[in-house]
């Protein structure tokens, strides 16, 4: 699988590529499928979920799948009130802000992702041997920013002034948060995923400091316990070039880069024992298959020159998800030429 040589310092058989938020609306079939089906109710669809999240690898040709889920999946099997809303993303009934609500935070059992688990089943069995099926999970900080948030947010006022504020209540919570986090990895990593992103999508927003001081410990003991199982780990967040090496020293395989920071500064970053994954701005792909070409052939360039440096790998992919106004043909010849250069 080139994903994992990739990840793991070896030399892959091609250029390893695929692209967060590759299932999804820049799809017409995915389009299709989800006319008269809610995006919970589809996560929690066996076959459904098995369906998306092969579209883009036969369309593609894609070194890898990412199940088609939601970071929000894990909260709403274990009984939290929330909803996925179109247009919005994640929003939570009741918002969780004092000792009570953190007290009152369920747990997950394994068996409340089941639908999860028979998913990624059906998956291994349709998956080209050498395409790796990444799994995932969404890491405690950006999970605790739609709990206390409500929903997506600007500012994370809520969520900061909480950190900042009663750092008790909000080591409770992250603890109880990571607790989720490792079950629902552990369960995917039982079910036979390849590989697993954990997204720490908003940590972007923090200083160093604090991420070091409210957030590394809790995303170094989600790192730790999925270490035991020997899969490659990927932790990636945006706009987070000022926190990349505090990032990477939590623990993990490969680091992802958004597009404001060039590759190889970034490996410079974080050391030579992680390989690195990105990072095209994910609006190239809405100007043209010039601009396209260029900035894969910067982004190709950039890589090999941290691997020369002595990096172990490097996968291509976006600085995030690609956007819902993207043509697939674009994704598709993007695709292709990062198997060409
Ligand atoms: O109806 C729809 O189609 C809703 C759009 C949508 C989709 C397609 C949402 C709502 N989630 C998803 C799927 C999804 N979510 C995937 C699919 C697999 C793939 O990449 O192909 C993944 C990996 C996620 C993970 C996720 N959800 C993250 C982390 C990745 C990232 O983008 O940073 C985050 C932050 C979310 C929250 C979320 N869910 C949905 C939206 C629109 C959002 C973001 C809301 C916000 O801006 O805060």
């Amino acid at each position: 699988m080139p994903l994992i040589a990739a990840a793991t310092g070896k030399t892959p058989a091609r250029r390893p590529v695929w692209f967060m938020r590759q299932a999804g609306r820049s799809l017409p079939e995915y389009r299709a499928i989800r006319v008269d089906r809610g995006m919970l109710e589809s996560c929690f669809d066996a076959e459904l979920v098995c369906e998306i999240t092969m579209q883009p690898v036969r369309r593609h040709d894609t070194d890898a799948a990412i199940l088609f889920s939601d970071i929000v999946v894990p909260l709403k099997a274990a009984g939290v009130d929330l909803d996925i809303v179109p247009g919005t993303g994640p929003v939570i009934a009741s918002p969780i802000r004092t000792a009570a609500d953190v007290a009152a935070l369920p747990r997950l059992e394994p068996e409340a992702v089941g639908a999860v688990t028979a998913a990624i089943g059906l998956l291994l069995k349709e998956l080209p041997p050498t395409v790796s099926l990444i799994g995932f999970a969404g890491a405690p900080f950006t999970l605790a920013s739609y709990l206390i948030e409500g929903g997506p947010s600007r500012t994370y006022e809520n969520t900061k002034r909480i950190m900042l504020g009663d750092p008790d209540l909000w080591h409770t919570l992250m603890g109880r948060l990571a607790d989720l986090t490792i079950a629902f990895l552990q369960a995917q990593i039982d079910a036979g995923v390849d590989a697993v992103q954990l997204f720490d999508s908003w940590a972007g927003t923090l200083s160093e400091a604090a991420y070091e001081a409210f957030v590394a410990p809790h995303s170094s003991r989600v790192m730790a316990e999925i270490e035991k199982y020997g899969v490659p780990r990927i932790h990636f967040g945006v706009g987070t070039g000022e926190i990349l090496n505090a990032m990477t020293r939590v623990g993990t395989d490969v680091i992802g880069v958004d597009w404001r920071t060039p590759l190889d500064l970034a490996a410079q970053r974080v050391g030579r024992d992680v390989a690195i994954q990105g990072n095209l701005d994910p609006t190239a792909l809405l100007a043209g298959r010039e601009v396209v070409r260029g900035e894969l052939s910067r982004i190709v360039a950039e890589g090999e020159r941290a691997i020369a440096a002595g990096t172990p790998g490097h996968i291509v992919n976006l600085g995030h998800g690609v956007l819902p106004n993207t043509e697939a043909d674009a994704v598709t010849h993007a695709v292709e030429l990062v198997h060409s250069l």
